[in-house]
């Protein structure tokens, strides 16, 4: 543990997240349980299956009391079988081939049997993964205190590429960081925290994720030299952690790299010597890491370096970078969020929104086969609430990721509560139509609509070095709960929350009912009191906490969004607007384009109206914005009593850790809400329909 001395008794239950694997009190369940899981027999060898076999012991021991026996050969004696699909011993437990044909790379079976008079549950991968990942589960259904008798679990992930991007700088900081330092770099060194990187590897393989990038998207001159033989064998060995948990290594790279680490005068991606020493740099990568996964690009955008300075576009930028890889079986993730964040909109028709649609749309099929490109979920900056990219359904022919935001930059920094997997939910259910009806997001992502050679989604992590490693304890939900949901988008909401709770604070029905709740309503809670519907920011510029109604970034135009005596919001119509809803297929566009089919939580974001506009609840802007604000602060003072209802039953540190977060929420969802509603009702001049105090 980094610089924890607190008693162990504090810091386990914060700390193991959802791998709590708590002592089974119940001694009738304990005997159950081992009557499955008193031996271990392990069919094939590898660093992964090591790790689940490591996991199963710990895990085991830890709720039954008792270390399970290890058995390379079939033994008759209750068992948990490691095996996978080609194994000859299979036949051994009659496991029926043609059923483990539906099991693609990372997916696995689970299926109960009885092995010569013995109770037995075997644990089938297609590949090692696959072992390691029902390991995982199968440790999730003794937690969740499920019967184990009579499984039959056919898992196969909905994506093949699921990752989780750092922002980790190697001065230790992590920009968006809401949880401490980088667990990996601190001062311009590495850490060598092992013990706790493995930890987080278990963490992240626990749900399912395959694949890692270790520094900041935007590449600064220490982390430029992470492609270097100085610092490279550092990168190995946290890839070599993270490999034994089936996971690849990627790191983000300056795109001048040949000038900041070369010695050369141009990046120019047509340049023959660039193109030479990306090859040879990335030959060197793959001498120290042979699996290394490849790199993320972000490149002109907020003044980071890129192909346009050379007159190139992005697909030139990205696909040497790509031709570098290729022999190697390397990826580029080149990420879409481009836009000049110096553009003058006060002409009513620039628009930051239409920014990304425009620079790759037209390059669509000219990328490489190991070219990605990596899309934010929405064509801003991940706000509480804005509509999904357009370029979900408009790229046909190239591989794509979705980008989600675990950490929580603009919705609360790990203070405010919100749960976001209902609204990562929204994303991947949003149909694009692209193909017509039932053309959502999801569908696009995981490969099923166009034949990507790679698809899959990734996210901003949200953890660091804090003891419990989100610094709200209750951030961890989303955590948890983004893993789940990639490698399933068919689990609800509910579930992922229900399953979140009990394996972090057990199954007492009081604690689970009022945490649930908690989470399931806290994003609901977070936009009512901070910007209405769909307009986004209003927050403090640079750090990103905090109302500050007119504080956009590049606010030195006025208001992005308009607001005056008569009106607020940003007309984005094809009609007489910026345009932007013309990028959606007709559809999508249609209700958008159109006041009286627009839906309300993003009428502000499409459209400029009056504030005695009524929305489709009967509700004037205006009514609905105050409404809103006090309804909000009044939800998050419920919610911090209702936590208090708990402090008997949750442990000192997680209780006063997450009372401490609603304390700050409290302050945070006043201070928005007096703000606003001065604010609007400052401009507008309307009073509060049920006279509530606004100054
Ligand atoms: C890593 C937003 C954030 C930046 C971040 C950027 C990005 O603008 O505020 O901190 O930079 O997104 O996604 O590249």
């Amino acid at each position: 543990m980094t610089n924890v001395k607190l008693e162990e008794s504090v810091w386990k239950s914060a700390y193991n997240c959802w791998l709590q694997y708590s002592d089974i009190k119940d001694h009738s369940r304990v005997q159950e349980y081992k009557k499955v899981c008193s031996n271990l027999v392990i069919l094939d060898q590898s660093a992964i299956i090591d790790s689940a076999k490591e996991e199963l012991e710990k895990g085991l021991f830890s709720m039954l009391g008792e270390t399970p026996t290890i058995s390379y050969e079939p033994q008759k004696k209750a068992s948990i079988v490691l095996a996978t699909y080609d194994q000859r011993t299979i036949k051994e437990y009659g496991v029926d081939y043609e059923d483990c044909n539906i099991l693609n790379d990372d997916g696995y079976m689970i299926q109960s049997f009885d092995y010569q008079g013995d109770k037995a549950v075997l644990l089938l991968g297609k590949t090692d993964k696959g072992i390691l990942y029902a390991a995982f589960h199968l440790l999730r259904l003794i937690q969740m205190s499920k019967d184990i008798n009579n499984l039959t679990i056919f898992e196969n992930p909905k994506n093949q590429i699921r990752m989780i991007n750092h922002w980790d700088n190697m001065l230790g900081d992590i920009e968006r960081g809401y949880s401490g330092n980088s667990i990996f770099y601190d001062q311009n060194e590495f850490t060598h925290d092992v013990d706790r990187i493995k930890d987080y590897a278990r963490y992240l393989s626990s749900v399912g994720i395959n694949s890692l990038s270790i520094n900041n998207v935007n590449v600064h001159q220490v982390e430029s030299k992470l492609i270097t033989k100085e610092l490279l064998p550092h990168v190995a060995e946290i890839a070599d952690i993270f490999r034994s948990y089936g996971i690849n290594t990627y790191l983000s790279v300056n795109y001048a790299s040949p000038i900041e680490i070369g010695d050369l005068n141009t990046a120019d991606p047509l340049d023959s010597e660039v193109q030479a020493w990306w090859s040879e740099k990335v030959a060197e990568i793959y001498e120290y890491i042979p699996d290394f996964g490849g790199f993320i690009v972000k490149a002109d955008s907020e003044h980071r370096p890129g192909p346009f300075t050379y007159g190139r576009n992005h697909a030139d930028g990205a696909n040497l970078l790509g031709r570098a890889l290729e022999p190697f079986g390397g990826i580029v993730f080149w990420r879409c969020f481009v836009y000049d964040c110096l553009q003058d909109w006060r002409d009513r028709k620039t628009d930051r929104a239409k920014a990304a649609y425009d620079h790759f749309k037209q390059l669509d099929g000219e990328f490489l086969d190991n070219v990605i490109l990596q899309i934010k979920n929405g064509p801003m900056d991940f706000q509480v609430r804005e509509p999904v990219s357009p370029l979900f359904g408009s790229l046909k022919q190239t591989n794509q990721v979705l980008e989600f935001q675990v950490a929580q930059e603009y919705t609360g920094q790990q203070k405010d509560l919100c749960f976001l997997v209902p609204q990562w939910k929204e994303v991947l259910d949003f149909d694009t139509y692209s193909e017509g009806k039932g053309s959502t997001v999801k569908s696009i992502v995981n490969g099923s609509k166009y034949p990507f050679q790679y698809s899959g989604i990734t996210a901003v992590s949200n953890i660091g070095n804090d003891l419990n490693w989100t610094g709200n304890t209750l951030a961890q939900a989303n955590f948890y709960g983004y893993g789940r949901l990639i490698w399933d988008t068919e689990l609800s909401a509910e579930e992922i929350s229900d399953e979140w709770v009990r394996l972090t604070f057990g199954h007492d029905e009081h604690v689970v009912e009022e945490v649930n709740q908690m989470l399931l309503n806290s994003w609901q809670i977070y936009e009512n009191y901070t910007s209405p519907l769909g307009v986004g920011w209003m927050i403090n510029p640079g750090h990103h906490y905090g109302p500050n109604i007119e504080g956009y970034e590049y606010s030195k135009w006025g208001t992005y969004h308009f607001s005056d005596c008569l009106g607020t919001g940003v007309n984005r119509t094809v009609k007489n607007g910026t345009g932007y809803s013309g990028q959606y297929y007709p559809e999508n566009a249609e209700i958008y384009e159109s006041l009286e089919t627009c839906p309300d939580e993003l009428l502000l974001f499409f459209h400029h109206v009056p504030y005695t506009h009524r929305l489709k609840s009967g509700e004037t802007v205006i009514q609905h914005i105050y409404n809103t604000h006090f309804l909000g602060v009044e939800q998050v003072e419920n919610m911090k009593a209702r936590w208090e209802q708990l402090k008997d039953k949750i442990d000192t540190y997680r209780y006063e850790n997450v009372l401490d977060r609603f304390t700050m929420q409290l302050e945070n969802a006043i201070e928005w809400r007096d703000r606003i509603n001065t604010y609007f009702y400052r401009h507008s001049g309307i009073p509060d329909e049920k006279k509530r105090t606004i100054y």
